[in-house]
């Protein structure tokens, strides 16, 4: 297993190219965006190319405003095929070749020639073929993208306690009777399913098995998969980026310990390897250790990070880091927060006064408010939502730590009492195991159709 510190460090801290940028050294410590800017041409010039990279530099303590900035060029966008397969624009062989669709006349040839008729509809055989090996091809990657995050998900889901209590109560001989019902019952709130989802999904089972719907064990299994998958289903949207926003800023927010600063580094490989431009404002100005964290993760990136020290106005970091992307055209700006202060309400006033200050520069902005739910927390994690959602109006969440003692069945109460998009979960250390929500993928890890069988 290869942390995700690590493995940022051994990708990026650690090439030729980075140790060649550790000699530059900027001058003074700007005092403002512009001046931040300016020195960040200066470390350009340094290196002797536009395409030059610059690290942040240290220094300056004491500094008050000043904004430290590494610039990042990301020349090649790579990220087009992903988000078209995600976003279904894939063109269907149907549509490639307008089958169905009426052609428009075509004059007539003053010389036919002794050419050999079209087939049927206008489409040679070989259009035809070619129609087919494209479907066929889309289909094959379809079902490896599959296979890979069922893979992903599989192991660490496993271990969480509701996929070992639906693994105990199916393997030893079940029968179709209430007792059975009853067992599920207890795993499903046990593993912090919560009330009002497992009475839906217990109820509509009994009903089901009242009219003798299920003639074994194996069937009643397939309808607890489909109860499980119809409560995700609704929530299973992916972040989208929104072009015309510029940058797209996403704020990240969650109590103390869930997992955002490392959610951010995650993410920022993410949207890098899909070659988009970004930056980081180091919001969380309750700990010193905080900014540096998320200093540190901007550094392995290669990415710029905003910050103004511990105790400066959260605020305002926000606002100066999304003048400067603003400034620079970055695509994406991602905003650390803090998950404790001296006071909960004090919190919840911070992350409002940080939307409101945001929105003056862009009254769209925040474009995602991403809160990190820890998978462990249980039915704590509903109270949370609730909090966060009044001061911040949470438009998505990610769900991490599923991969360790997380009982498994928090995402459905969650989904059932909220319905806000579950944009991503945590499934262990790693930067890759950050995956975008696949309820299939997680029904399957907790409860494999093979088996009732
Ligand atoms: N196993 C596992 N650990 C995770 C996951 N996500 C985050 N962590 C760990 O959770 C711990 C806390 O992560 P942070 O990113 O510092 O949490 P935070 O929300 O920023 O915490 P504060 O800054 O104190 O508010 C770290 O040790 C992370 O490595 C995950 O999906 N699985
Ligand atoms: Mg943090």
């Amino acid at each position: 297993m290869q942390p995700v510190e690590q493995g940022l460090a051994d990708a990026v801290g650690g090439g030729p190219q980075a140790r060649a940028l550790g000699h530059l050294q900027a001058g003074p410590a700007p005092a403002s965006a512009d001046d931040a800017d300016a020195a960040c041409g200066r470390l350009r010039t340094g290196r002797g190319g536009p395409a030059g990279r610059a690290r942040v530099h240290r220094g300056a303590p004491g500094a008050g405003a000043t904004i430290r900035l590494l610039s990042a060029i990301r020349p090649v966008r790579v990220g087009a095929a992903p988000a078209a397969a995600a976003g279904g624009t894939h063109p269907t062989p149907a549509s490639m070749f307008n089958f169905g669709k009426k052609k428009p006349p075509v004059p007539p040839d003053p010389a036919p020639k002794a050419a050999p008729a079209p087939a049927r509809g206008g489409f040679s055989p070989e259009d035809l073929a070619r129609a087919f090996d494209a479907h066929q091809e889309e289909k094959a990657a379809r079902e490896a993208a599959r296979a890979e995050a069922r893979a992903a998900y599989a192991e660490p889901v496993a271990k969480s306690a509701l996929a070992r209590g639906f693994a105990s109560l199916f393997t030893r001989n079940a029968k179709l009777d209430e007792n059975l019902l009853d067992e599920i019952e207890t795993a499903l709130i046990t593993a912090d399913v919560g009330v009002a989802a497992t009475t839906r999904i217990v109820d509509d089972l009994r009903t089901r098995m009242e009219a003798r719907e299920f003639p074994d064990v194996a069937a009643l299994v397939r309808a607890l998969r489909g109860e499980l998958l119809a409560l995700l289903a609704p929530v299973a949207k992916p972040l989208r980026i929104d072009e015309e926003a510029r940058p797209f800023v996403v704020l990240t927010i969650g109590v103390n310990g869930v997992g955002k600063t490392t959610t951010i580094g995650k993410l920022a490989h993410r949207f890098q390897r899909e070659g988009r431009s970004l930056m980081l404002a180091a919001g969380d100005t309750f700990r010193a250790a905080a900014v540096e964290q998320l200093r540190v993760w901007g550094e392995r990136n290669d990415v710029p990070v905003v910050a103004q020290g511990q105790d400066a106005d959260p605020a305002s970091v926000a606002f100066d880091a999304l003048q400067s992307a603003k400034s620079r055209g970055t695509e994406i700006l991602i905003a650390d927060t803090a998950g404790r202060l001296h006071t909960q309400a004090g919190l919840m006033s911070e992350l409002g006064k940080i939307r409101r200050v945001l929105g003056k520069i862009d009254p769209r902005a925040p474009h995602e408010v991403l809160m990190v739910i820890d998978g462990t927390t249980g039915q704590n994690a509903l109270n949370q939502l609730r909090q966060f959602n009044q001061a911040a109006k949470v438009t998505g969440l990610v769900v991490t730590k599923l991969d360790g003692t997380a009982k498994g069945g928090v995402l459905f109460a969650l989904a059932r009492e909220f319905a806000i998009p579950i944009r991503f979960v945590g499934l262990g250390e790693r930067i890759e195991d950050l995956r975008e929500f696949d309820p299939e993928a997680f029904v399957d890890a907790l409860l494999p159709e093979s088996i009732g069988a």
